[in-house]
């Protein structure tokens, strides 16, 4: 099945990760910037490990999925500098340590290493979809937030997920379970800043 089509199938736990009060919350203003920043250093430890996951599923990834998930490593590398700037910025520490959805989610990245190829690009597409679309609900975003918001709603970001969907489908992706999955972590991300706030 295409996976654009697991976007219909589950309308409600789509919803739930894409129009998430943290995000209404960024767009309107209302989010505590202590919030705002729990979330940013979890984020950033999610990145990197990420930046792994996906180090490791390239080398296994069949040659046409090669270019996409190569070029995608790299926008997480500028990606991790450019957290670092922003905790510079706020005065933030980035080792602190991850909190259990983070970790829970980094134990579903490792869990992945294991999943056959179509289901793990499935899950990687879903990462950054639900991602993608998520920052798009907060646009433009209070002025706080504004140059985050607009970071993650660029057209090159937006390529890039349709890149990761075209290979996703080329290997016969699609799968349900991995869906689910992936966004019921997306959504206890959102979930722990607030808690948090
Ligand atoms: C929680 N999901 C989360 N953080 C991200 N940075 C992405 C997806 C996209 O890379």
């Amino acid at each position: 099945m295409p996976v654009a089509e697991l976007l219909r199938r589950h309308p409600e736990i789509w919803r739930a990760a894409t129009a998430h009060p943290f995000l209404t919350a960024v767009r309107d203003g209302s989010l505590p910037a202590g919030a705002f920043d729990t979330w940013l250093v979890q984020d950033a430890r999610f990145v990197a490990d990420l930046l792994r996951f996906q180090a490791r599923l390239l080398a296994r990834a069949p040659r046409p999925a090669q270019a996409v998930l190569a070029g995608g490593l790299v926008a997480l590398v500028e990606e991790l500098a450019w957290f670092e700037e922003q905790a510079a910025t706020r005065g933030l520490d980035l080792t602190a340590p991850a909190l259990p959805a983070t970790a829970a989610y980094a134990e579903l990245l490792d869990r992945l290493d294991t999943a056959d190829v179509p289901v793990a690009l499935t899950a990687l597409w879903t990462i950054e979809r639900t991602y993608l679309d998520a920052w798009t609900t907060a646009l433009p975003g209070a002025p706080a937030y504004r140059e985050f918001v607009e970071h993650w709603t660029v057209p090159g970001f937006a390529g890039y997920v349709a890149g990761l969907e075209t290979a996703a489908d080329a290997v016969g992706g699609g799968q349900d379970d991995v869906f689910a999955e992936v966004v019921a972590a997306e959504v206890a991300f959102w979930d722990m800043a607030l808690e948090q706030a």
